[in-house]
């Protein structure tokens, strides 16, 4: 068998594994059927992360957050395909039961890519992250994918990178966010997205996002201001066979949280973390939640506020790619 990185290969695979009933492919994912005739009717759909539900926001609000996301992602046209691992398997569509596990039972683990075939071989259950996502997504044939903020480069000399920039500059899909986490340094995340050949598309907007703020100030690589104008862009993109590609569209005015306040809170989180030896893939929950905390929650609203608006947007753009 030949690998996946041929999209024609994996779209004939795919539509061959419908046929079939419940779709399980080389990579063991289940894809629900709502989800799989979508797909198979070019109708539009949106790939939803779950690292946001298990490690990004707290209990009760991640469940209702994972609910409000596919509402939102339906309400603007698309069906929602909320991905993650759950007892090993790759699932892509998910029951209110298995959502509300995966928001709420312990141990649940994060996925980036690198962690898949563990959590597959162990028969774990995991949030994926934007990596981790883009990847299955990818391979279940869906082109455009929602979430809060990527991950980037970690600010300091950790040489913490997130997985999620190595995957832009690999996998074909379009990722809606509101720029990259405030958290790290997002001058440099900007310099590896240029390097790893992924096009950051402001939208509305000149500047790149900063997370719970409407900018950081650092130029976008170019402006778009409606799906049609993105869609084509994308079109092109990947009609080249180019990979990954960043939509940014910034926090809403209204639940944004001034950039010098956020500083603030972060260098206080900063420290606390470094004295309590947070390091790895525990950095970002940590510092999420405790700006949450610093700021009276002020920080939490802003991130629903935009993931909520991400997964609208990420829906238009579905749309209008369905009718190039
Ligand atoms: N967006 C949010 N909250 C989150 C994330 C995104 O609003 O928690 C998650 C994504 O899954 C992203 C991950 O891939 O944070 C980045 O983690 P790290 O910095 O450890 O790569
Ligand atoms: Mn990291």
């Amino acid at each position: 068998m030949t690998s996946f990185s041929d999209g024609q290969f994996c779209l004939k695979n795919f539509s061959i594994s419908i046929q079939k009933g419940p779709a399980m492919n080389q990579l063991n994912m289940t894809i629900q059927p709502e989800i799989q005739l979508a797909l198979k009717s070019g109708r539009p759909v949106v790939a939803l992360e779950t690292t946001v539900i298990t490690h990004g926001l707290p209990v009760p609000v991640n469940f209702e957050l994972a609910n409000q996301m596919e509402d939102e992602t339906r309400a603007a046209g698309a069906v929602p395909a909320t991905i993650a691992v759950l007892n090993g398997e790759l699932k892509v569509g998910l029951t209110q039961n298995e959502l509300e596990f995966l928001a709420t039972a312990e141990g649940i683990h994060k996925a980036g890519k690198r962690d898949l075939g563990v959590l597959c071989s162990r028969n774990l259950s995991a949030g994926t992250t934007v990596s981790a996502t883009m990847f299955i997504a990818h391979h279940a044939g869906i082109r455009v994918f929602a979430t809060g903020g990527i991950g980037g480069v970690h600010r300091g000399g950790s040489g913490d990178i997130s997985a999620d920039l190595p995957e832009l500059g690999q996998t074909p899909v379009a990722v809606v966010c509101s720029g990259a986490k405030a958290i790290l340094d997002l001058p440099r995340t900007m310099e590896w997205l240029e390097t790893a050949g992924v096009p950051v598309l402001g939208w509305q907007t000149d500047t790149f996002p900063a997370f719970f703020s409407v900018s950081s100030n650092l130029p976008v690589h170019t402006r778009v201001d409606n799906a049609q104008e993105a869609a084509s862009i994308l079109h092109h993109h990947w009609q080249m066979g180019l990979k990954g590609a960043l939509v940014t569209v910034p926090c809403p005015d209204a639940e944004a949280v001034e950039s010098n306040q956020v500083e603030v809170v972060l260098k206080q989180a900063e420290k606390e973390a470094q004295k309590n030896h947070i390091t790895g893939k525990a950095v970002t929950p940590f510092l999420l939640s405790r700006l949450a905390e610093l700021t009276e929650g002020q920080t939490m609203k802003a991130n629903l506020a935009l993931l909520l608006q991400n997964a609208r947007t990420a829906a238009q753009i579905a749309s209008a790619l369905q009718t190039l």
